[in-house]
C-alpha cells in the first residue's frame, strides 16, 4: 500500500498569509516518516510549486477573489490527485486552503466515479458565486463539484460530478443563510456540533456512513479541515469557530472512516502556522499529524 503525498502551499482561497506554510509544517514535523511507521509505502516529491501558475492580473470575477489562479492550481492538483489515484496509490493532500478540494475530489471522481465525501469541517463550503459574502472561494468549493449555482467560465473544467447523496458532513456550525438554503432545497446530510451532542460521535458517524455508503462498499474520500476541531485543540487556523469537535471526535472519525476499508483519498486542510503563537502552531501542526494517521490506519492497540 502506497500514500502518495501531495503538498499544496496555496492561500489564494482566502485573504490570510500563512496557511501555504501548513503542508510545509506538516512534513517537517515529521508526517512522512510516521505514516511509513505504520507500514505504508511513502511516496512524494516535494511541494507543489504554483507561483509559476500565478496569473499576472487577477481580478475578482462578480465576487470571486483570485479566481484565476484558484482555478489554475485546483485544476493542477486534480491531475496530481488523478495521476495517483489510477496507479492504485492513496493521495493524501496537504493544504493549503480548503478551496483545493476542489481539485481533489475532482482528481478522485476522475478514477473513482461512484466515491462519497465525508466532509468534517465547522464550515459547510457550499457558498455559491451568488451567495459567497466574502469572495473567498475557499467556501464555495462544494458548490462547484455539485454543479449548485452559477456557471463560473473560469471553472468549466470542474465536472460537476458529486451528487447530493455522496456528501455528508460532520462538525458543522458556522453555516451562511445561502448554505443552509442550498442544504436544504438539496436534502444535502449534515451532522452539526448539536447532532454530535445529541448522540455522540459514535452514531453520527455511523448515520453519517450508513447514509453516504450504506452498503460500505463505496470508494470514501475524507476532506477534514482542521477548524472542524475546537480552536482549543487546533488554534492555528484562519476561521476558528468555538464549540467544535473535541481531539478523541476528530480522531474518531478518521478511525471510523479507515476501518470500512473503503478510503481513497484524504485532504488535511487549514493549517495555518503563522497565525498565534508558537507553542499553539506546535499543538496544531501536531494534532494535524495525528488526525492522518488515525485517517490511515493507526490505532490505539
Ligand atoms: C464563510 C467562511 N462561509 C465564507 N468559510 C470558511 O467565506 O464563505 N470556510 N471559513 O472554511
Ligand atoms: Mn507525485
Ligand atoms: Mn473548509
Ligand atoms: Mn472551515
Amino acid at each position: 500500500k502506497t500514500v502518495a503525498i501531495i503538498g499544496c502551499p496555496f492561500s489564494g482561497g482566502q485573504s490570510k498569509v500563512g496557511v501555504d506554510e501548513g503542508p510545509i509544517h506538516l512534513v517537517e514535523a515529521g508526517l512522512l516518516q510516521q505514516l511509513a511507521e505504520l507500514g505504508w509505502q511513502v511516496s512524494f516529491d516535494g511541494h507543489h510549486q504554483f507561483e509559476e501558475i500565478r496569473t499576472e492580473d487577477d481580478p475578482p470575477i462578480g465576487k470571486l477573489k483570485n479566481p484565476r489562479f484558484v482555478s489554475n492550481v485546483c485544476k493542477a492538483v486534480a491531475h496530481a490527485v488523478g495521476e495517483h489515484a489510477k496507479k492504485g496509490h492513496l493521495p493524501l493532500t496537504l493544504g493549503g486552503d480548503h478551496s483545493l478540494a476542489m481539485g481533489t475530489i475532482s482528481g478522485t471522481l476522475e478514477k473513482y466515479s461512484d466515491a462519497c465525501v465525508v466532509w468534517v469541517d465547522a464550515h459547510a463550503d457550499i457558498n455559491t458565486a451568488e451567495t459567497t459574502d466574502s469572495g473567498n472561494i475557499h467556501g464555495m468549493p462544494l458548490s462547484f463539484l455539485l454543479g449548485i449555482g452559477p456557471k463560473v467560465d473560469e471553472f468549466s473544467w470542474v465536472k460537476p460530478l458529486l451528487k447530493t447523496h455522496r456528501l455528508v458532513y460532520i462538525g458543522l456550525r458556522d453555516v451562511d443563510q445561502g448554505e443552509r438554503r442550498i442544504l436544504k432545497e438539496n436534502g444535502i446530510k449534515a451532522f452539526s456540533m448539536h447532532e454530535v451532542d445529541k448522540y455522540g460521535i459514535g452514531r453520527v458517524v455511523e448515520m453519517a456512513l450508513d447514509h453516504v455508503n450504506p452498503g460500505r462498499k463505496l470508494p470514501i474520500h475524507l476532506s477534514f479541515d482542521i477548524d472542524a476541531l475546537d480552536p482549543a485543540v487546533a488554534p492555528s487556523t484562519g476561521t476558528p469557530v468555538r464549540g467544535g469537535l473535541t481531539f478523541r471526535e476528530g480522531h474518531y472519525i478518521c478511525e471510523a472512516v479507515y476501518e470500512t476499508g473503503c478510503l481513497v483519498a484524504v485532504d488535511i486542510m487549514e493549517v495555518n502556522p503563522s497565525l498565534s503563537d508558537k507553542e499553539s502552531v506546535k499543538q496544531t501542526v501536531a494534532v494535524g499529524c495525528s488526525i492522518v494517521r488515525s485517517a490511515l490506519g493507526e490505532t490505539l492497540l
